[in-house]
């Protein structure tokens, strides 16, 4: 075991620092590297003259220039990505001879991207979706891939129908609208004909499509993988990351508007958190399963419509991600990295799910064309930080030199070399799972449950998280064009629950389920947002202050929230400073025309003395936005004024608190509860 134990030293993909260039105070040259004199004029014969063919340096640049883009992802276009390192609590060897999941000293760098699955690269961060959760494992042994998305189950059973999904839920084909939204008929239309849908609609329509952060959300793999170990004895496994923040999501209202006043809302609070070393941080957690237990469930576990509740087969938690560097270029980086489940080490294989069988042919192939040819592999993002050997050779864009005249296998020339590992010493060999049946295009009957896991997972749900989840339905359904549609839609949730069915029913006008109904009581508590940590840290608070404030005590709040890791800005009249009573002078970060409380988990309000009807119209906007997406709002005395005026100031999780020294920690706390959903808007 003891050769296993060496690994990198430290997590830096040093692969990666050779590609690394600084453009920074460096002469200009073609990129044949001749110096070039002169780069805004092209050449021309007179200086009113058309340009010549023979001007190579404006060729070259504007050549260059019109191949820059290469097609976006068919899905998941819009992502952002980061790098850091993923070290193991304890040894896994019981379960699985990766390295990488061994030893606790070794810090295996990683690479993270995070995604929406339907919009264009351009769209916004913040609509209703599933988030991609793709990660890079660059092991001793090879990279690794784990492709989750923050949703424990997916829409399909079986891979072939992936492109018949991806085409109801892009935007439809004739006039390209929606961007970025399901709230249209080909999708409806697709889930009331495919209702093994029915589960991943339910966590759509949940708050789980609107996270607040990539740092506050979930991981799965999704599938159910193997564990091989030394022994080749295997069990089943599937992979969670559990978030240390906690899983948190916005309002819908919220997730609307930031669309418009920030589209790159998570990005963008990714990006600060790292450059701030508030790094994200994730747990691997994994349910393992004795192959004995295959059959053990009233579902398949093959199937991945379905979840193991956490509550019959524990999550075990082994190991930690944390995210510690940002890119230094999105397209280097974040656009040209591959992943592909394919992408394994020793230790980690598959099983039959039908889907996971199907994705192991569609993700390199969708890079053949996405990234122009075989040698994506060498792109430095891709590149393995190990050592890389066999005898495929040329295509597009190859990088590698290859020595030698022998590039194939069997051969007496290089000693039959590279040569083949055994799995004694570490080579891949894939698990001999028996198999036997006929060739046969089917659904298996154990797949055909499509409505008792939806049910548990609507029993699961807080009463605010049902409201949630009926509204959506409304929502989408209200955009849906099609009767025929809604009421297929209705009829079929009302499988899940008639109550619930019942209630979209009435409100997008269409006949409610004559029957129906499920008779699933359990419930899963580790299902419901309700039961997660709560945290302050990360959170942002927006400190909305005017003139002539207390210099003294707004400074104590503002050192308090900062020790406590909460981010704050400041708004006011103007840009500059703002100027407190006892002559305190704060750096003003916004006004009302650059920000919006949409972009705040919370409200700090600091009144003082200056008179500005405008901008006490605009704060009273703020806060009562705030207020409606259930925010944290707080203010001592000199603030409170400005509260009770909105008649919000009995309501949870609204601060009043005139002695500072009690404010704090109560403001505090209310940060976070993350949202007071107690509090009546009426
Ligand atoms: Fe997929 C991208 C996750 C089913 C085919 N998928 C992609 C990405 C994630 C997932 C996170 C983005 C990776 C990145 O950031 O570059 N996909 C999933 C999950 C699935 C799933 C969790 C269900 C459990 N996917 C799935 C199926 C197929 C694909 C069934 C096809 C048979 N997925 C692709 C793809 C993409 C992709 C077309 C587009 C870009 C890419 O691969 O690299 O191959």
């Amino acid at each position: 075991m003891n050769d296993r134990k060496k690994g990198n030293e430290n997590s830096k993909n040093e692969q990666l620092e050779f590609f690394r260039v600084d453009d920074r105070g460096k002469k200009l040259t073609t990129n044949q590297g001749l110096k070039m004199s002169e780069d805004e004029f092209s050449l021309k014969a007179g200086e009113r003259g058309p340009t010549l063919m023979e001007d190579f340096h404006f060729r070259e640049k504007l050549t260059h220039f019109d191949h820059e883009r290469i097609p976006e992802r068919v899905v998941h276009a819009r992502g952002f990505a980061a790098h850091g390192e993923f070290q193991v609590y304890k040894n896994m060897e019981k379960y699985t001879k990766a390295k990488f999941l061994q030893d606790s000293s070794v810090k295996t760098p990683v690479f993270v991207r995070f995604s929406t699955v339907n919009g264009s690269r351009g769209s916004a961060d913040s609509v209703r979706d599933a988030r991609g959760f793709a990660t890079k494992f660059y092991t001793e042994e090879g990279n690794y891939d784990l492709v989750g998305n923050n949703i424990p189950v997916f829409f399909i059973q079986d891979a072939i129908k992936f492109p018949d999904l991806v085409h109801a839920f892009k935007p439809e084909p004739d006039n390209e609208i929606p961007q970025a939204s399901t709230a249209h008929d080909t999708f409806w239309d697709f889930v009331a004909n495919n209702q093994e849908s029915a589960h991943m609609i339910m966590w759509i329509m949940s708050d789980r499509a609107i996270p607040r952060s990539f740092r506050m959300m979930e991981g799965f793999g999704v599938h159910t993988f193997r564990l091989v170990n030394d022994d080749g004895k295997a069990h089943f496994v599937k992979f969670h990351w559990k978030p240390i923040l906690g899983v948190h999501s916005f309002v819908w209202d919220e997730a609307h508007e930031l669309a418009g006043r920030d589209p790159d809302f998570h990005r963008r609070d990714l990006w600060d958190a790292i450059e701030r070393g508030d790094y994200p941080e994730y747990e691997l957690g994994v349910q393992i399963l004795p192959e004995e237990d295959e059959f053990k469930f009233n579902f398949d576990i093959l199937d991945a419509t379905k979840i193991w509740p956490e509550e019959d087969v524990p999550v075990e938690i082994i190991g930690k991600m944390t995210l510690n560097r940002n890119v230094d270029n999105f397209f280097a980086e974040t656009e040209q990295v591959a992943f592909h489940l394919g992408h394994v080490v020793p230790g980690i294989d598959f099983t039959n799910d039908p889907l996971l069988q199907g994705r192991l042919f569609s993700y390199t192939d969708t890079q053949l064309i996405r990234l122009g040819g075989p040698n994506f592999h060498e792109i430095p993002i891709n590149r393995p930080v190990c050592p890389f050997h066999n005898n495929q050779r040329d295509g597009y864009h190859r990088q590698t030199i290859n020595l030698g005249k022998v590039s194939y296998h069997r051969n007496s020339l290089a000693g039959n070399t590279p040569a083949p590992v055994s799995p004694e010493e570490g080579g891949f060999a894939t698990y001999q799972e028996k198999v036997e049946g006929r060739k046969v295009r089917a659904r298996s009957e154990s797949f055909k449950d499509h409505f008792s896991q939806a049910t548990l997972f609507w029993n699961s749900m807080s009463p605010v998280e049902k409201s949630h989840i009926t509204e959506a339905f409304v929502f989408e359904l209200a955009h849906v064009k099609s009767d025929s549609v809604k009421q297929q839609v209705v009829d079929m949730f009302a499988n899940v629950n008639l109550e619930l069915a019942r209630t979209i029913a009435d409100n997008i006008g269409v006949n409610p389920p004559k029957s129906g109904g499920s008779n699933v009581t359990k419930s899963s508590p580790a299902l419901s947002q309700m039961n997660t940590v709560k945290k302050p840290n990360g959170r942002k608070v927006a400190v909305i202050v005017t003139e002539g404030y207390n210099g003294a005590e707004l400074k104590y709040v503002l050192d308090s929230l900062k020790s406590n890791d909460i981010q704050y800005e400041v708004i006011s009249e103007k840009l500059g400073n703002v100027t407190g009573r006892d002559g305190a002078q704060l750096k003003v970060d916004h006004t009302f025309l650059t920000t919006d409380s949409v972009l705040y988990d919370a409200v700090y309000m600091v009144r003082g003395s200056a008179k500005n009807m405008k901008f006490n119209r605009d704060a009273a906007r703020f806060i009562y936005e705030a207020f409606t997406h259930y925010k944290p709002i707080g203010a001592t005395h000199d603030g409170k004024d400005w509260l009770k005026k909105d008649k919000i100031g009995n309501s949870p999780g609204v601060v009043l608190e005139d002695d500072v020294n009690r404010f704090v920690p109560e403001f505090v706390k209310a940060i976070s509860a993350h949202r007071h959903w107690d509090r009546q808007l009426s």
